[in-house]
This record gives structure tokens, C-alpha cells and sequence, in this order.
């Protein structure tokens, strides 16, 4: 596993991006801050960092299972992705189906009429700029970040991933109005859909209700956003649940594991014998049988906390303590 860095290499609005030991994974730290219309307004969603990681997960997953190449390697935590480093191209590619935000406003349209058919269209990512609508020949021409060749490859992905997400999330009672994806070459000049899926840039409603469950409620002072947001994480379980039902799995959790693991009574601790000794020489003769032992602590996902506390004693006896001269003691608690 890569090693953890503690200094970002970048920090973003939502995310904050490490670099690990492998020079080509980097480590995403989904966060709760939130932002909106640029930056512009800021708040913070309760619990959304870990929400939109795991439906990141679950998304990518699922693209992953089309043939649809992206950035996604696993998830480490519950805040946290192990991702391959790309070189990301700056525009905001955006798909609608339905009217929605900009759209409405640029054309003094009203929001929720079904469009003829999907339009996709490119922003240039620069929030100073407040991520303006480009054409191709801005982007090909103008700002050389990409060309002809490319910019049709994201179009045909883009509306194939459209198509896989329409479907999957109607099953589970959602309109998709409208999403934004960022893509990115990875070393071998793979073109990979990178960047995260979640509330926060999708426009989900749901199908009977037209009730908004995204980023919108914060935009707009709508209230109950984390609900909107834990909805979304149920509704995508229950879509993945129906198609493999038995993948329950789906419906795992991360748990925090402790472990303590002591020397047994009758094995001699030397560490412990000198610690004692140097006790006593202090003066304190009511310590005895002191032994040194060790903490090991780490999070493990899980369908239960039974099946976690089952794998956690399988690894203490075949590594993590020794069972023939250390006794442990496990402690689980659900973490999410
Ligand atoms: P922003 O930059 O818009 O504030 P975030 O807070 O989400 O957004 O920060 C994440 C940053 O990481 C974004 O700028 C995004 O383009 C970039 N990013 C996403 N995936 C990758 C990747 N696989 N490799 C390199 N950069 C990435
Ligand atoms: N989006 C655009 N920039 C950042 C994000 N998250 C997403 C919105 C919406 C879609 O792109 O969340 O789903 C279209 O946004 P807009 O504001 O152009 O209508
Ligand atoms: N993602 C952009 C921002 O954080 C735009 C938006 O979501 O409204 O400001």
C-alpha cells in the first residue's frame, strides 16, 4: 500500500490531492467543505466527504463494469480514494437531458423541460474566469488545451456514460437532469475519466416528486442537504443491489479496528521486567507483573460487524500477534 504524505500537493474546493509512493497513484481526500457559483459561497455539508467517496466508488465501479476507462483504483477509507495521476485537460464537460441552472439562464429558458436530445457542452475550468461556455474553436484555436481528435472521443464517452447512468439510476426512482465530468492522460496517454461522481456534480431529482437531491439544495438554501446527499449514497446501494443481488456487499461499511496484544502472563517480557525495575528503584513497590505490549489500529470494510470481528481475529492469529506467547483483545466500532 502506498505510503500516507501529509502535505497536500493540491487543495481544491472539495478535495484535498496527495502524492503517494508510487509515483503514478495519487490519494483524494474528499472533504465537507462545500462551495458554490465559484467559489463564491462556501459552507459545509455534514458528512459529505465520506458520502461522495463512497458514491464516487460505487459510480466509477460501475462505469468500470461498461468499459468505460477511468481513474478509479480503490477506496482506502471511508474519506479517501487511491486514484491514477492524470494530466487533467481544464474544461468542465458538462451532459444535460434536462433544463436546469446555466442552461436557463444563458437562454432565459425554464428549468425541467426534457431536451430533443442530450447536449454536451465544455467549460473552461478556471473559476476566475467563473468557468466560461467555450466553443471547439476557443478550446482548439484559442486556448490549445485540446484538440479535434480528442474533444470527440470525450463527446462519445460522455454520452455513453450518460446512457449507462440514465438507465441505472431510473431503476431507482431518479432523474438525471445534468452532470459535469473532468478527464485527464495518465502516463501511457490513456484518456481516463478522472476527477469524482457525486451530488456535487450531478442534478438528481427524483422521478415522482421532481424533489431535488443534490448540490442544488445547497446552491439554493433549500435545506436538509445531507439528507439529499444520504438519499442519493441509498438510492445508488439499492440500483447495484437489484442489478447483483449477491453483492451485498455493497452495503459495506468501514469499521474502526483496534487491537491490543500483551506478552501472556508466564512468558518472560524483558522490556516489561526493566520498565518494572526502573518503577520500583523510583520507589514504587506496588507495581508487578508489568508487561509492554502494543496497539495496532486501522479501519476495515465490512458487510458486518461480526464478519469484521471474524477477519480482524484471522489476521491477529496469522500475523498480527503471535497466538503461542501474546494474548490480544479486539475492540470494533462502527465508524460510519
Ligand atoms: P477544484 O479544483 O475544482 O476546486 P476539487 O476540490 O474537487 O476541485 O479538487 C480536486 C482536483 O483534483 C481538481 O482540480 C481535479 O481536476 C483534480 N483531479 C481529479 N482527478 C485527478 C487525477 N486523477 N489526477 C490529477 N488530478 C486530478
Ligand atoms: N457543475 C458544473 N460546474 C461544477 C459543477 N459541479 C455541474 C453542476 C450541474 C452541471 O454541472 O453540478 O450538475 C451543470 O451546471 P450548470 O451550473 O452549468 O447548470
Ligand atoms: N463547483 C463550482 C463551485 O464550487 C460550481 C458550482 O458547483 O456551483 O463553485
Amino acid at each position: 500500500m502506498p505510503s500516507l504524505s501529509t502535505k497536500p500537493i493540491y487543495t481544491g474546493k472539495a478535495k484535498d490531492i496527495f502524492e503517494t509512493e508510487e509515483e503514478n497513484t495519487l490519494r483524494a481526500f474528499f472533504r465537507d467543505s462545500a462551495t458554490a457559483f465559484n467559489a463564491q459561497k462556501k459552507g459545509e455539508i455534514q458528512n459529505k466527504g465520506k458520502i461522495n467517496a463512497t458514491i464516487s466508488t460505487l459510480l466509477f465501479q460501475l462505469l468500470e463494469e461498461h468499459g468505460i476507462k477511468t481513474h478509479f483504483i480503490k477506496q482506502i477509507s471511508e474519506n479517501e480514494l487511491l486514484i491514477k495521476r492524470v494530466k487533467i485537460i481544464p474544461l468542465e464537460v458538462i451532459v444535460r437531458n434536462i433544463t436546469a441552472g446555466s442552461l436557463c439562464k444563458r437562454l432565459g429558458i425554464k428549468e425541467g423541460r426534457v431536451l430533443k436530445s442530450p447536449i454536451v457542452e465544455f467549460s473552461y475550468k478556471d473559476d476566475a474566469l467563473g468557468d466560461p461556455l467555450l466553443t471547439r474553436s476557443y478550446i482548439i484555436n484559442a486556448l490549445e488545451i485540446s484538440d479535434e481528435k480528442t474533444l470527440n472521443q470525450i463527446s462519445q464517452i460522455t454520452l455513453k456514460i450518460n446512457e449507462i447512468f440514465k438507465d441505472f439510476f431510473l431503476k431507482v426512482g431518479i432523474k438525471v437532469v445534468d452532470f459535469k465530468l473532468e478527464y485527464g492522460f495518465d502516463k501511457d496517454g490513456d484518456l481516463l475519466l478522472a476527477d469524482e461522481l457525486s451530488p456535487d456534480n450531478f442534478r438528481f431529482w427524483d422521478a415522482k416528486t421532481n424533489e431535488k437531491l443534490d448540490k442544488d439544495r445547497f446552491r439554493q438554501d433549500l435545506g436538509n442537504v445531507e439528507g439529499a446527499y444520504t438519499e442519493m449514497l441509498k438510492r445508488v446501494k439499492e440500483g447495484l443491489n437489484n442489478k447483483n443481488p449477491q453483492f451485498s456487499i455493497l452495503n459495506s461499511q468501514f469499521f474502526i479496528v483496534r487491537v491490543q496484544v500483551l506478552p501472556k502472563k508466564d512468558i518472560l517480557d524483558p522490556q516489561g521486567q526493566a520498565v518494572e525495575k526502573a518503577l520500583k528503584s523510583l520507589g514504587y513497590n506496588e507495581v508487578k507483573d508489568l508487561k509492554i505490549g502494543k496497539e495496532i489500529v486501522f479501519q476495515i470494510n465490512s458487510d458486518s460487524q461480526q464478519h469484521a470481528q471474524e477477519k480482524v481475529k484471522e489476521m491477529c492469529d496469522k500475523l498480527l500477534a503471535n497466538p503461542v506467547i501474546e494474548d490480544y483483545t479486539v475492540e470494533i466500532d462502527s465508524s460510519y
